[in-house]
């Protein structure tokens, strides 16, 4: 598994490249730090025993007990992940995400495809061969927590796909779809706490509130709109249940976190078909490296199956090997993927409770059902507002 050089290279460089800007910032804050005055955990453990000073800064590293979502930066996993931390009761979240995943190039297995072999007669043989795809998300999310055992989220998307062609006889073109997404709501129940660890199942369900219809123009429709392929579609179509786990530790100035959660569809939706399962575990890393800033790096893994069914308005284009996302067989996949991200935390002044934070990230490696397209950068940008 996991064997194709290239894609490995450009991934190792990349990831390289930030280790080292991230190296960087950790040995300028290790510095910083070692220069005040001694950080101990057992001063927090034991405040009676700590000088005013140490209290004080303990304090800003440490968050009061049973404090989890206060105002340690890395008190939040990387924005990437959701459904990372429940809530005291009484208390309210609102988020704000921005999320963008771009593919470019494609890949059978492992291995790297030129694009003309996948139109070529003697390569695929498909007339049409996707280039490179961006898919942005806007999400807004709601958090409350009725109780301490547990706490409920609400998840609304907004999604902009846009993906670039080209025609055996050369020609490129580009189809866009764009429109709210799967809601997704749930709650995530409290299994157990101590002042190290804590962990939480999660119960989501995503709604089929996105579109499964999705339209637009190409060089074959003669000026009509078209059903659009399987990953241009908003939703999925059907209810999806999400189980998951989730678990945290936090230790003196730094904390990790675990998490996975399945992507269970049920029946079959309107078009006749069913996306395929998902399964998505990650875990992470995170350093407090100034006051109100924590540096993470995370590592996801991603399995996702074929589409069960067909959608009988791509059924043409399957027949005529149009393109291969039509195919519902050529869709399954799995990936590693490596991320960086940066909490910001405002804890005093008329910011505070506000939150800023970045992940980005790059395959490790994928092994893919192809044609098909390969994942190439993924970013999350987010707000969050604890009330
Ligand atoms: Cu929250």
């Amino acid at each position: 598994m996991f064997t194709d050089n290239r894609a490995a290279h450009k991934a190792l460089r990349s990831s390289l490249s930030t280790s080292a800007l991230l190296a960087a910032c950790l040995i300028g804050s290790t510095t910083s730090l070692a220069a005040n005055e001694p950080i101990s955990s057992d001063a927090s453990d034991l405040p009676g025993l700590g000088s005013p000073l140490s209290l004080s800064i303990s304090n800003l590293l440490h968050d009061d007990a049973g404090g989890w979502v206060g105002a340690r930066p890395d008190a939040h996993a990387p924005i990437g992940v959701m459904g990372d931390h429940v809530h005291a009761k009484g208390e309210w979240m609102l988020s704000y995400r921005y999320m963008s995943m771009t593919m470019d190039g494609s890949q059978d297995g492992h291995r790297d495809l030129d694009s003309g072999n996948i139109t070529s007669l003697t390569g695929f043989g498909f007339l049409v061969t996707p280039l490179n795809m961006t898919m942005q998300m806007h999400m807004l999310g709601a958090m409350y927590a009725p109780s301490d055992d547990w706490t409920l989220m609400a998840m609304v998307p907004w999604l902009e796909n846009e993906m670039d062609h080209r025609n055996r006889a050369g020609l490129e073109f580009s189809t866009r779809s764009r429109g709210l997404g799967d809601i997704r709501i749930g709650g995530l129940r409290s299994l157990w706490q101590d002042d190290h660890t804590r962990a939480h199942l999660n119960f989501n369900v995503s709604l089929p509130t996105g579109s499964i219809n999705a339209e637009d123009q190409t060089p074959l429709s003669m000026g009509m709109d078209t059903q659009l392929p399987y990953p241009m579609q908003l939703g999925s179509g059907t209810y999806d249940l999400m189980p998951g786990i989730t678990v945290l530790g936090k230790e003196a100035g730094w904390s990790w976190g675990a998490q996975a959660i399945a992507t269970l569809r049920t029946g079959e939706n309107s078009n006749d078909y069913r996306l395929g399962n998902r399964q998505d575990a990650t875990t992470w890393i995170a350093v407090e490296a100034a006051e109100s800033l924590s540096l993470s790096t995370r590592l996801a893994y991603s399995h996702w199956n074929d589409i069960h069914g067909a959608d009988p308005d791509l059924a043409g284009q399957l027949a005529g090997m149009i393109v291969p996302t039509v195919d519902p067989k050529l869709r399954s996949g799995d990936r590693l993927d490596i991320l960086f991200g940066l909490n910001w935390t405002a804890r005093a002044g008329s910011l505070k409770g506000h939150r800023l934070a970045l992940e980005i990230g790059w395959p490790l490696a994928q092994d893919l059902d192809g044609p098909q397209l390969e994942t190439d950068v993924l970013l999350t940008l987010g707000w969050q507002l604890a009330l």
